[in-house]
């Protein structure tokens, strides 16, 4: 059983799994609420994270306002969406805005990477225009960039970053992960993210960079 609050009610959701929290009212591990709708990025963290943490989402809890994500950084925008969220619930809020920076593009997408191709979150159309824009060109550098913010109560406790630099190839390749991932492969490899599939990529991308440090700030914090 779950107990949020929304927008000043009481949201009451049970997970029939979470027998520990039904029976004592506490749950057995420590819970991190993520501020994502992006259900790819709370999947990697997840699994990154093992069962160390209760994860949930903001998909969790239905009546959640969306953030408008007004910034024109990463970390801004990662501090709207950790403030904000954590603002309506009670807890540690995770939130986690992150893009992909090309050279040859001056930087772009980046922070606009969800919405690059047009429409929010329309990942095959993102992969079009980028590759449309990258057509022809020789430098072909890139980064994944990904800012964490840890917040509790609308204030921001720490933020940390990771980044993964690596090039991006001219047509679609594999199936795994999301987003920019069957157009990117990371320094050292031949294979995009897409190929190389979760278990590679979330040893070594910029969302496992930084929650390394998420993990670490909180076990300090005991
Ligand atoms: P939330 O704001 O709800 O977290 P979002 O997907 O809109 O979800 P962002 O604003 O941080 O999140 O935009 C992230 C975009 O950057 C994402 O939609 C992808 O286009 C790209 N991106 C980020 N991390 C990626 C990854 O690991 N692999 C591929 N693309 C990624």
């Amino acid at each position: 059983m779950l107990l949020g609050v929304a927008s000043g009610r009481f949201i009451l959701k049970t997970l029939p799994d979470d027998e520990e929290f039904v029976a004592t009212g506490m749950p057995d591990r420590p819970r991190l609420i993520l501020a994502t709708r992006n259900a790819h990025k709370t999947e990697e963290i997840r699994s990154m994270l093992g069962d160390r943490y209760e994860v949930l989402d903001v998909n969790d809890f239905p009546d959640l306002p969306a953030i408008a994500e007004t910034g024109t950084t990463f970390l801004e925008n990662a501090r709207l969406k950790a403030e904000g969220i954590s603002r309506e619930v009670p807890g540690i809020v995770l939130s986690d805005d992150s893009g992909l920076e090309v050279d040859a593009l001056g930087g772009a997408p980046g922070v606009w990477s969800s919405s690059y191709g047009g429409e929010e979150g329309n990942h095959p159309k993102n992969n079009e225009r980028l590759m449309r824009e990258m057509a022809g060109r020789t430098d072909r550098a890139a980064r994944f960039r990904c800012t964490m913010v840890l917040a509790e109560g609308g204030q921001t406790l720490a933020d940390f970053s990771g980044t993964v630099e690596g090039r991006i190839v001219e047509d679609l390749r594999g199936t795994g992960g999301f987003g920019y991932d069957p157009l990117f492969v990371p320094n050292g490899y031949d294979a995009t993210f897409a190929e190389l599939g979760n278990e590679v990529k979330n040893q070594l991308s910029h969302r496992a960079r930084a929650l390394a440090q998420v993990v670490g700030w909180l076990a300090g914090r005991g």
